[in-house]
């Protein structure tokens, strides 16, 4: 049996469910790209909302690729449970904020129309670092991507999120409706800007006054947005049927800690957010670049290292003096390239983050963290890397993160078993790995990927901890931190 409006009354009293009269509420939000973080993140705080009695913010999510999670939420009404879990203890919620699934690729006029409702003011998007369809280099749209060439030529039936955006916004300007806030909720560094570059280029391709119009009228605050949220497992929807006595497809499971910073540049109603602990910022940069690189930079690190290592999980990479040590030396070095945000405590926050990545309820995958590392490095370690050699620093943990991502490209662990390398450019950089003669090609081959200049010194130390994971693998790479 599964959970659904008609079987909620049979989950135990002990789990939280909407008391608000979910009939009644308006879908005040549209996000794009729902996965797993958003039923965590977002739609807890929307949720929130809702449960306090302002009923403006119920959501309409978009899936722009596949339906599974439609097929999960459409058969239980769009409730889900989120599972909070810390060490031996949980906490479950249903969460009614959810009202409707659209599969873009279905009915992307759906998605066009929830855009255009008169009851939508703001936009969030969980779309992955890929999802933006912009050269990170130039900032310029991936023209030689068919969705975008698509989009650019017609937006009557978009394919990526910029181009919806742009129709969504193009249908709201001709009805008269006011404009949207749009809030990137994705581990990007100045991610308010980077979407609003890829909007309106795909606008401007299609009509300049539009391109205009959104320019003037929308808002694209940056946001900085924090918890770790793995994908659920089987065993993880068999554990919570065993809890609810119903089966819920769509649960997701978190760890307690959760935060949401938000540029404050909004152009519509929103939540009342400060009383539902979301921070608005003038800045968000700062707070950006101290999670991308303690956090983020911490979890790539550990993510190539032990994936190569046998470790499943983060928190048995952790569970090691070495593991642990070296997390510690990559923060020592992030941590002189921040400036610390008003508010964040940066010795407080490394204490709390390595309780968060000891948290073994979680059951976070490194191969999961390890995905889309071209789209990642740049922004967790290279560029904290540029930061500390431009002071005349060493980067020593971090040029051995990086090294264990080139590793990582010979799609082999360290006892040899074979792995397909989960990364849009995986081909193109399977093929710089394979065709370089030893580490020091392979070094200058995956750096010239990245467009990164290495100085001698940096290069050399590259090159020496390539060459140990080459020949002794990551637990010798990583013992000299224990
Ligand atoms: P997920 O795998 O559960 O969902 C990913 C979503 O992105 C799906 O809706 C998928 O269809 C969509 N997507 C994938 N490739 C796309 C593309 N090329 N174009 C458009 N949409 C695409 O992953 P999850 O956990 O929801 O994470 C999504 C993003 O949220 C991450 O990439 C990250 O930027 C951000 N995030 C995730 C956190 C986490 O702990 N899971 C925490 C903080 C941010
Ligand atoms: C992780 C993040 O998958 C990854 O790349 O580093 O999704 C991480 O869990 C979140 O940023 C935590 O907020």
């Amino acid at each position: 049996m599964r959970l659904s409006n008609e079987t909620l009354g049979r989950v135990p009293a002990t789990v939280a469910h909407p008391a608000y009269d979910r009939a009644g509420v308006k879908r005040g939000v549209v996000h794009l790209g729902i996965g797993a973080f958003h039923r965590a993140h977002q739609a807890a705080y929307f949720e929130a909302a809702l449960a306090a009695g302002d009923l403006r913010w119920g959501i309409t999510s978009v899936s722009l690729r596949s339906a599974g999670v439609r097929d999960q939420l459409a058969p239980q009404d769009c409730l889900y449970a989120l599972v909070v879990r810390d060490g031996d203890a949980r906490t479950t919620a249903i969460v009614g904020a959810e009202q409707a699934v659209l599969v873009a690729p279905e009915d992307p006029q759906a998605v066009i129309d929830a855009l255009a409702h008169p009851d939508a003011r703001i936009v969030t998007l969980t779309i992955t670092e890929k999802g933006y369809k912009l050269d990170r280099a130039t900032g310029t749209l991936l023209s030689d991507d068919p969705d975008v060439a698509a989009d650019c030529a017609s937006l009557a039936a978009p394919r990526t999120a910029p181009g919806f955006l742009a129709a969504g916004l193009a249908a709201r300007r001709a009805a008269g409706l006011g404009p949207l806030t749009v809030i990137s909720c994705d581990n990007l560094p100045h991610n308010g800007k980077l979407l609003r570059d890829a909007v309106l280029a795909v606008a401007r391709a299609n009509d300049p006054a539009l391109a205009d119009w959104i320019a003037n009228e929308v808002a694209f605050p940056a946001s900085m947005i924090d918890r770790i949220v793995p994908a659920t497992t089987p065993e993880d929807i068999a554990a919570l049927a065993a809890d609810l006595g119903v089966e819920d497809r769509a649960m997701v499971k978190t760890e307690p800690f959760t935060q949401w910073v938000v540029e404050d540049t909004f152009v519509t109603e929103r939540p009342d957010f400060s009383a539902l602990g979301v921070q608005l910022t003038k800045s968000v940069a700062p707070w950006e670049d101290a999670k991308l690189r303690l956090l983020n930079g911490a979890h790539s690190g550990i993510a190539y290292l032990g994936a190569l290592a046998g470790d499943d999980f983060v928190h048995q990479f952790v569970a090691t003096p070495a593991g642990r040590g070296f997390v510690e030396a990559l923060w020592d070095e992030a941590q002189t390239t921040l400036n610390s945000p008003d508010g964040l405590d940066i010795a407080a926050y490394r204490v709390d983050l390595m309780g968060r990545f000891a948290n073994s309820a979680l059951q976070h995958r490194t191969r999961q963290i390890a995905m889309d590392g071209s789209q990642k490095l740049p922004q967790r370690l290279l560029a904290t890397i540029a930061g500390r050699r431009a002071a005349g620093q060493s980067a020593d943990a971090l040029a051995l993160a990086v090294a264990a991502w080139m590793r990582w490209q010979s799609g082999q662990t360290d006892v040899g078993e074979r792995f397909t390398v989960d990364d849009p450019a995986a081909a193109h950089l399977g093929a710089l790995s394979a065709g370089a003669a030893d580490a020091a090609e392979r070094v200058d081959a995956l750096l010239g990927f990245f467009g990164f200049a290495a100085d001698a010194d940096l290069r050399q130390t590259i090159v020496a901890h390539l060459d140990v994971l080459e020949q002794d693998g990551a637990r010798a790479a990583v013992s000299p931190y224990g």
